[in-house]
């Protein structure tokens, strides 16, 4: 089944401009130049201002002065600041997952769950503002003591990508304001609005209290402007989400000038899917996590490792859900797959097939384009399954699109060799109903991810774990869990009550 309604270009402008009004954004303010388009139809919401990369040193000095007055609210009331933020985002869930929906074109439940776990970081943030533990030590001196101390870091750079244009941001913002930080933001281009509009809302939030505006900035702009925050030696942190081609860039000049980063890349995560696994279960949890948010989120499944026994049946039973996805206008009820992002997605969704195919495989569902009609620059496609015959060049990249490949397996250690031979390490999957074979997986000598599940898809995970991935996935953790370490420095304290100065180690220095 595929949706025909594509809302009109001027529909789909009044509704963004009114979304982010009522989020508190002066849309006149915010307009400008650069061309923005939305997926949904591939028409005009309205061209956007950008800022030029010189602004980013005004931007960071302001930061600094607001983090030297934020650094000494204590944390509990830093989180009261998020406490109220949580509140209006409530308020405005209705609004902020439109803006969502229009911008990156996420269908309106994903858009409002994209919202939520927003409301949901922002509650653990706040629990966290009394949390800010350090541990205490014995020391190996009569009369002394250790401990640690955790102090905010200064200026947080923030760079995030369009497929979580808000909830990534709020993940690293929650945590790093009640830790005491300043946060910069630069959103993806394709999501200024829904940029301008959180920011709004936590700026009303930080006004109320008092608290310095600077404490949370937001910069739209092109590549420029976040090359600026990764290369200013006053930005301590820059926290970034998007591809590994971007991290091999950002890590190594952040860390030229001994700055800190938080990266989170590419995924290509797999399900393995064994003999004793449900697979009336197993069948939704693959469908969502590969084809939920027309494949575009860092967690969507990308491979499926079936056990020889299970596969035929798994795949005819994929081939027909995929059959029956509704494709089309994600502002509408009942759509399950909203558009890809823009023609160039589509372009490497093609692309891939294509080799895939050369490689072997062959395409047994989707792939193809949907509603061009009436809407040449929206980008619709059925999700699509390919059959592998084996591991290849193909299966270990990440094409950011709906592509599924499913490969077989004979013995369990096989299928975890599969799920660990590819460059990325994000998230991870195994539907079982073997408690043994569900214990390996979790084991070191299991799944090399981030996240590792068993009986649930590998993504849509809640914000109050540690959320990342290894190897090309870059190593950074966000969110829940300790993930809040990231965002401030350590101070090891030792403190001598004895009256007495005996040294370390038995070392002795008397004069
Ligand atoms: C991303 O795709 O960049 O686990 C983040 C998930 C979401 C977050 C995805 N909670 O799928």
């Amino acid at each position: 089944m595929s949706r025909t309604q594509i809302p009109s270009a001027q529909t789909l402008q009044q509704l963004a401009h009114e979304a982010a009004r009522r989020c508190g954004v002066d849309v006149a303010a915010v307009s400008g130049d650069r061309p923005h388009r939305s997926p949904v139809n591939g028409e005009s919401l309205g061209g956007v201002r950008w800022s030029e990369a010189t602004e980013i040193d005004a931007a960071v000095q302001r930061s600094r002065e607001a983090f030297l007055q934020w650094r000494t609210v204590p944390a509990p009331q830093r989180g009261a600041v998020i406490k109220r933020f949580g509140e209006l985002l409530r308020e405005h869930k209705a609004d902020l997952g439109t803006l969502v929906s229009l911008e990156v074109g996420k269908i309106t439940s994903e858009a409002q769950g994209e919202v939520q776990e927003m409301i949901d970081i922002c509650d653990f943030a706040v629990g966290l503002s009394r949390q800010l533990y350090g541990s205490t030590s014995v020391s190996e001196r009569p009369g002394h003591r250790l401990m640690e101390t955790w102090h905010p870091l200064g200026v947080v750079g923030v760079i995030s990508a369009f497929n979580f244009p808000v909830a990534v941001w709020s993940w690293n913002t929650a945590i790093a304001l009640v830790c005491g930080d300043t946060v910069i933001w630069k959103p993806s281009e394709q999501a200024p609005l829904c940029a301008h509009a959180s920011a709004a809302l936590l700026g009303r939030a930080l006004e109320e209290a008092g608290a310095p505006a600077a404490v949370s900035q937001v910069v739209v702009g092109g590549p420029e402007v976040g090359e600026a925050l990764v290369d200013h030696t006053g930005v301590a942190l820059v926290s970034a989400t998007g591809s590994t081609r971007m991290g091999r860039a950002v890590g190594p000049r952040v860390a030229n000038r001994f700055g800190r980063s938080l990266l989170e890349l590419g995924g290509n995560n797999a399900a393995i899917v064994s003999p004793t696994a449900d697979l009336d279960l197993t069948l939704r949890g693959i469908v969502f996590a590969a084809a939920g948010t027309a494949g575009q989120r860092c967690t969507t499944m990308r491979r499926v490792i079936a056990h020889s026994s299970v596969v035929d049946e798994l795949t005819e039973r994929l081939t027909e859900a995929y059959a029956r996805l509704p494709i089309g206008n994600p502002l509408e009820d009942g759509t399950l797959v909203g558009p890809l992002v823009h023609g160039d997605a589509h372009d490497a969704m093609q692309a891939a097939l294509k080799q895939a195919t050369a490689e072997g495989g062959t395409v047994v569902v989707g792939g193809e384009r949907v509603l061009a009609d009436g809407a040449e620059d929206a980008y619709y496609v059925r999700p699509a399954v390919v059959r592998m015959p084996a591991q290849s060049d193909i299966v270990t990249r990440e094409t950011f699109a709906p592509i599924l490949y499913v490969l077989s397996y004979d013995r369990f250690e096989e299928a975890i060799a599969l799920n660990n031979d590819v460059p990325q390490g994000l998230s991870s999957s195994l539907f079982t109903r073997d408690q043994a074979e569900s214990e390996i997986f979790l084991s070191a000598e299991g799944s090399d991810c981030g996240i590792v599940n068993i009986n649930i898809g590998t993504s849509g995970a809640e914000i109050g774990g540690a959320f990342g991935g290894e190897k090309e996935t870059g190593g950074g953790r966000e969110s829940g869990s300790d993930a809040w370490r990231a965002y401030m420095r350590r101070a090891t304290n030792t403190i001598n009550y004895s009256g007495e100065l005996p040294l370390a180690q038995g070392v002795d220095f008397s004069v």
